[in-house]
């Protein structure tokens, strides 16, 4: 006889929280690193989702341009298959709870261990010009967005592992001086999540708020603006369709490829032996252009239906609302704040 699912059980199930920052438009990379992914998991966790629009202001943004970003990181996440009925997702600003806990892990956090951080070295030489605070205390928002909801685990790629790291010192050191107030959260990793790399500097990953628009492809660039990326993606001279060192570019294509055909990349490396690498270009751009296909007229709906996605959002943040004050009141209450 089959088992039914009793509540219990389904509350037993494991939290598992996930953010994208509407920094620029979703890439690739974001899709076949994490948001492909996460869609996966709804089944077996009680997921809960957000955009991060707080962590994208350490960097400059536009503010018609970041607001479109906001919204259409929010329909993206529906069109990949995030459903908000199963798995909240809700936008950071709109829970208030989430900046005030990073206020208070501030006190609880090192300068030392922050300085430690590799994003913020890297990426205070990246905008050297606007090295701001937010820049260097981003991990302690981060530590808030997980540890508000008690989240066993987070989805990271390996640039999060050190932001995740910290995570855990906070919470531990917290639980350690006022008893346990916060999950210490592990890292989730995917099997599957594709490392994408840059298509014109295949040393780096391919990121969304890279100024060099050839260097990534977006979940929502039109298929001709997708086959001129690919066709323009950096190789090298060897012109063999092969797996190896010093073959960042191609590497990175048969990565590619792989994720989204489900090839090995044994049958990428016998499907164009002897081949060039202009068709080889061309077959990844046309496989990538398939799989957005779906997701872009997805997309389109659902940024059409401005009212659903206005009460998916409230709704989301309603719910974690509800959840992240009460991490909240047990934190203050442990600091010694008075109650309101
Ligand atoms: N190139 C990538 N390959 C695989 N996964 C990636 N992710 C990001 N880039 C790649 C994963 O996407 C999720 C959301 O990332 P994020 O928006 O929170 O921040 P990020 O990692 O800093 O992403 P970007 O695109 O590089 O943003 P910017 O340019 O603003 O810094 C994460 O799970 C991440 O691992």
């Amino acid at each position: 006889m089959s088992e039914q699912p009793t509540t219990e059980k389904v509350e037993k199930k494991k939290v598992i929280l996930s953010a994208i920052q509407p920094s620029g438009t979703i890439t690739l990379g974001n899709y076949l690193g994490a948001l492909r992914n996460w869609v996966k998991l709804q089944d077996d966790y009680n997921c809960i989702f957000a955009i991060a629009d707080l962590h994208a202001i350490t960097v400059r943004q536009d503010p018609q341009k970041f607001r479109q970003n906001i919204l259409n990181a929010y329909a993206l996440l529906l069109a990949c298959g995030i459903d908000p009925e199963k798995s909240p997702v809700f936008i950071q600003s709109h829970v208030h709870t989430h900046a005030e806990l990073a206020w208070l892990l501030n006190c609880y956090t090192q300068f030392g261990e922050l300085s430690r951080m590799t994003q913020f070295k890297d990426k205070s030489q990246k905008y050297a010009n606007n090295v701001n605070a937010g820049l260097f205390t981003y991990p302690i928002l981060m530590a808030a967005d997980i540890l508000l909801y008690q989240a066993d685990m987070v989805p990271v790629g390996a640039d999060q592992k050190q932001h995740l790291e910290l995570a855990r010192n906070i919470a531990d050191r917290f639980n350690s001086i006022y008893g346990k107030t916060f999950k210490s959260p592990e890292p989730y990793i995917s099997r599957s999540g594709a490392r994408v790399m840059s298509l014109q500097d295949p040393a780096k990953k391919m990121s969304k708020s890279d100024e060099n628009v050839n260097s990534w492809v977006a979940v929502l660039d039109k298929p001709e603006t997708v086959m001129k990326k690919f066709k323009r993606a950096v190789t090298d001279s060897d012109a063999v369709v092969k797996i190896g060192e010093g073959k960042d570019g191609i590497n990175n294509l048969i990565g590619i490829l792989s994720a989204v055909t489900g090839k090995t990349a044994e049958e990428i490396e016998f499907e164009f032996e002897g081949k060039g690498y202009g068709d080889f270009k061309t077959a990844v751009g046309e496989a990538v252009v398939e799989e957005l296909k779906p997701i872009q007229n997805r997309f389109n709906d659902f940024i059409n239906h401005k009212d659903y996605l206005e009460e998916q959002y409230k709704k989301g943040a309603e719910f974690a609302l509800r959840i992240s004050q009460r991490t909240l009141d047990k934190a203050m209450k442990k600091i010694g704040f008075i109650a309101k």
